[in-house]
C-alpha cells in the first residue's frame, strides 16, 4: 500500500478486518517488518489519540519513530506557492517535505481543513504535496477532508460489538464474506457484519459544538460505512449541513433526528461545521447551534438499546451528556483502543510494500 487516504486504499474490507482481529490477538507478530525502518509523524494540529496510537502501532511493528510538531519548534512553514516570503514564515513546504522524506521510510500527516477555502481544503492541497514531493508512502492522520485511521477503528469497533452473544456467533451458519475469507486464510473469524444478527442500523448524527470543526471525521465514517458489508447507514443533521455527496454515497439522509434514531444499533455522534454543499458561502461556518441535538438519555431511549460512539475528543454536555458517555452502552474507550489496531494494519501493509 503506497498511500492510505480513502477506503479503497485498504482493499477488500473483509480481509482488512480479519487482519485487524489477527493483530489484536498478537500485536507483536509482525515486529520483524519494521526493523531499521523509520516512521515520521508530522503534526500541523493537536492530537492525543492519533499521536499515541500511531506511535504504539509503529513500535509494535519494530519501527523507529520521529514526531514533528510543525507549530512547536520547527520553522514556520509557507504552504502557498508564489508568495513573497517576507512575513513570519521562514521555510516553504516545497523544501521541507523532500527534506523530511530524506530521514524516514513512511510519513503520516495531520493537517486539518482551514475551513475558509472549500476548494483548497477539498483538493487536499497539503496532503497531495506530501505525496508528490516526499518520495515516501504517505498516510492521513486526519487531513483536510478525511480521517481514515479513525473510520477503520470505528468499523472494527462496530464489528466487535454487533450481533448476538458470543455463543450464538460460534453456532451461526449464516456466514458472510468476512468470516469465509477469514476462515480461508486460517485467521480466527471475526463476527460477520450482516450475519445472523441482520444488518446493523448505524446512525451518524450531527451534534452541537461551540467551535467550527472540520468534516473529516463524518466524511470518512460515511465513506467506510458505505463500503462495509451490509451496514444500514443513516445520516442525520440540521438542514444546510449536508456532507459532500462523494461521502454520503447511498446513505439515507433523515433530517428528523428522532426518526433517524428509531431502532438504531449504533449512534455515532460528531459535530461538523457547515460543509458548504447547499450554500457555498456557509463553508466552515456554524450555522446551527440547536442544543436539542445533544445526545442524551432520551435520545438513546429511541434506539434499539443502541451503543454510543464518538471519536474523541468530545465536549461533554454539548455533543453528549455525562450519563450517555458514562453508560455501559458507551464504546468511546474501546473505539480509541482500536486506533492502535487500525494503524497496525495500515503500517504493516505499508511496510510490506516498501
Ligand atoms: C477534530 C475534528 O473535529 O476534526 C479532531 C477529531 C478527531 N476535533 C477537534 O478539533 C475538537
Ligand atoms: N480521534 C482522534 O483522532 O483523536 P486525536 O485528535 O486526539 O488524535
Amino acid at each position: 500500500m503506497k498511500s492510505f487516504i480513502n477506503v479503497e486504499d485498504i482493499g477488500p474490507l473483509d480481509k482488512a478486518l480479519a487482519e485487524a482481529m489477527e493483530i489484536k490477538q498478537d500485536r507483536y507478530k509482525y515486529q520483524h517488518l519494521g526493523k531499521n525502518k523509520t516512521l515520521m509523524m508530522i503534526f500541523f494540529n493537536n492530537s492525543l489519540r492519533t499521536r499515541l496510537s500511531t506511535q504504539k502501532a509503529a513500535m509494535n511493528l519494530g519501527m523507529n519513530v520521529i514526531v514533528l510538531d510543525v507549530n512547536a519548534g520547527a520553522w514556520k512553514l509557507e504552504t502557498e506557492r508564489g508568495v513573497i516570503m517576507d512575513g513570519d514564515k521562514s521555510e516553504h513546504l516545497l523544501e521541507a517535505i523532500p527534506v523530511m522524506g530524506c530521514y524516514c521510510d513512511i510519513i503520516g500527516v495531520r493537517s486539518f481543513a482551514g475551513l475558509t477555502d472549500r476548494e483548497y481544503d477539498y483538493a487536499e492541497t497539503v496532503l497531495q504535496q506530501f505525496i508528490r514531493y516526499s518520495g515516501r508512502p504517505v498516510f492521513a492522520m486526519e487531513t483536510a477532508t478525511v480521517h481514515p485511521l479513525q473510520a477503520f477503528a470505528d468499523l472494527i469497533t462496530i464489528e466487535e460489538n454487533w450481533g448476538p452473544t458470543p455463543s450464538q456467533r460460534e453456532g451461526s451458519s449464516n456466514v458472510t464474506s468476512v468470516a469465509s475469507s477469514a476462515l480461508e486464510s486460517n485467521i480466527k473469524a471475526p463476527f460477520p457484519l450482516g450475519g445472523a444478527g441482520g444488518r446493523p442500523k448505524v446512525v451518524l448524527t450531527w451534534a452541537p459544538h461551540c467551535r467550527a470543526l472540520p468534516q473529516a471525521v463524518p466524511n470518512s465514517f460515511a465513506q467506510w460505512m458505505n463500503a462495509a458489508p451490509d451496514v444500514d447507514l443513516v445520516i442525520t443533521h440540521p438542514k444546510g449541513y449536508e456532507l459532500d455527496p462523494q461521502f454520503v454515497g447511498n446513505a439515507r439522509v433523515e433530517y428528523d433526528q428522532r426518526k433517524a434514531f428509531e431502532g438504531a444499533d449504533f449512534i455515532y455522534a460528531k459535530n461538523w461545521s457547515n460543509p458548504g454543499v447547499t450554500n457555498p458561502a456557509d463553508y466552515g461556518k456554524i450555522t446551527c447551534d440547536d442544543r436539542s441535538w445533544t445526545v442524551d438519555t432520551e435520545h438513546m431511549s429511541w434506539t434499539n438499546n443502541g451503543k454510543f460512539m464518538h471519536c474523541l475528543p468530545v465536549r461533554r454536555n454539548l455533543i453528549v451528556t455525562d450519563d450517555v458517555i458514562e453508560s455501559p452502552n458507551s464504546l468511546v474507550i474501546p473505539e480509541a483502543a482500536n486506533r492502535e489496531i487500525s494503524c497496525s494494519v495500515v503500517l504493516k501493509r505499508m511496510l510490506e510494500a516498501l
